[in-house]
């Protein structure tokens, strides 16, 4: 094991990273910005390193400050959390050519899962579902692209070869859209991510957003944790997610999991990993792979009592896979709420100081959070403060957790969207379960407040 990790990042994630660390006795440096300086995470890592300004492009998304960060306190490996350089094949090509470890995947399995057409083509000849659409990226000569539009069926959607999770897409729904469509997606990209290429998917309307989380060591043993919905997202920011999804069977459960394991071993995928599908009449559909720890990993966690960022840290020193597949157990049900400071009605983000602020508690109740009275929510970054999780021995049991917890947690100073989680957990529909990705936006369209 390392005696030394530096962590890439901020808020509740850098704490979660440092917590996993302290229990395998490992030392944490943690680099931070200016506007970071005063986070009690920050004191409380064994080492703290100032990278730069607020702004993240100046601290938290620059390469050779992270890189000297590690020299000057002689770290072995990065841990770059989420978000920020997390999926940067560059970023840890770098850190890996500056002689430490990089906790992730190898930089060519993050590049390659970066492209969303090599993506595809690497689940397709592992035998995962796709959806079905063009195949690769569409040529530069519009009577191509309409003759392919016919032969996937509308409507159709246009993605962005380097974009993901919501970024550079566009749905068309007749012949009549799609080449401006075309054009502006591709302008977008071009803008966005410095390249034009797009595809083409059938789009589907109604489907649920399942992923499957893995985890693979250096030599080739790959184990799936069972799956997550995160259908409750609003403006592809997730809201609540839950373990396991509603109406999975396993089965079905074994089946996708098997050929994500294939693909993973296909790819000599390393670290941990997620498989994100889009499911819809009984059928998954791949979309995207995750190659980073992901904010509701902490759901997995409390129904397979498997510790991911644990795992990432013993995978990345070169042992192997501590578990089997037979070792995966799934018990009870999990739902995570992100809490964010923002206000609970128009979503307008909330920064400033807590002025006081309570945690819930209990059996099965775990909140991730690096706030506390006192601390100030600088407004430079993504507004989630804290993670509160209810795990029981099934759904209803964790709905009504979960709703303690809420009625438990209390933050003043700023606004919170803990009234909007409250509402959401009685809401008729989520209570039913199996709701689409358009549940929650829907719902706040009708909303009555
Ligand atoms: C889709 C889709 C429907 N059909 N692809 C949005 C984020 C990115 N990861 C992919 N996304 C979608 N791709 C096809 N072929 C609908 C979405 C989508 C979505 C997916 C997951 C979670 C929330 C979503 C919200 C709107 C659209």
């Amino acid at each position: 094991m390392f005696e030394k990790v530096l962590i890439a990042n901020r808020g509740e994630i850098a704490l979660r990273v440092q917590r996993a660390c302290r229990e395998l006795g490992v030392k944490s440096v943690v680099i931070y910005s200016e506007a970071d300086r005063d986070a009690k995470y920050v004191k409380l890592a064994d080492e703290a390193v100032c990278i730069g300004p607020a702004r993240s492009a100046q601290s938290y998304l620059n390469i050779p400050s992270i890189i000297a960060a590690c020299e000057i306190t002689n770290a072995q490996a990065v841990h770059p959390g989420f978000g920020f350089l997390s999926e940067n094949a560059e970023f840890a090509r770098r850190v890996e050519e500056s002689g430490f470890v990089f906790i992730g995947p190898r930089p060519d399995a993050i590049a390659t899962m970066g492209d969303k057409v090599k993506a595809k083509e690497a689940m397709i000849k592992a035998g995962v579902p796709v959806v079905p659409g063009s195949d690769g990226e569409l040529p530069y000569d519009n009577k191509e692209v309409i003759k392919i539009a016919k032969k996937v069926g509308y409507p159709v959607i246009i993605k962005a070869v380097a974009g993901g999770g919501g970024r550079g897409m566009r749905v068309v729904h007749e012949e009549s859209e799609l080449i401006n469509a075309l054009e502006i997606t591709r302008s977008e990209a071009e803008a966005g991510f410095g390249n034009p290429a797009v595809y083409m998917e059938r789009y589907l309307t109604l489907p649920r957003h399942i992923e499957i989380q893995v985890l693979a060591d250096e030599y080739g043993n790959v184990i799936y944790l069972g799956e997550r919905d995160c259908s409750m997202q609003r403006r592809h920011q997730k809201v609540i997610e839950e373990a396991p999804a509603p109406g999975i069977t396993e089965e079905a459960r074994r089946k996708i999991g098997e050929a994500c394991v294939a693909a993973c071993k296909l790819i000599r995928y390393r670290g941990a990993g997620t498989f994100e599908f889009l499911y819809e009449n009984g059928e998954f559909f791949f979309i995207e792979m995750n190659t980073r720890v992901q904010v509701e990993h902490t759901i997995t966690e409390m129904i397979t009592g498997i510790d991911i960022v644990k795992e990432q840290l013993y995978i990345a020193s070169g042992e192997k896979l501590r578990y089997t597949q037979a070792d995966v157990k799934l018990k009870g049900h999990a739902i995570q709420c992100r809490i964010n400071a923002e206000d609970p009605y128009t979503f307008v983000p909330s920064p400033g100081k807590i002025e006081g602020c309570h945690f819930a508690g209990g059996n099965g109740v775990r909140v991730d959070s690096h706030v506390y009275a006192g601390y100030s929510v600088p407004p430079y970054y993504d507004s989630m403060i804290a993670k509160l999780i209810a795990h029981a021995e099934n759904r209803s049991h964790a709905i009504n957790k979960m709703l303690g917890a809420l009625k438990e947690s209390s933050f003043i100073g700023i606004k919170t969207n803990i009234p909007l989680h409250q509402e959401m957990l009685q809401e008729h529909g989520f209570v039913e379960g199996e709701q689409s990705i358009h549940y929650l936006e829907n719902y706040l369209k009708q909303r009555s407040r």
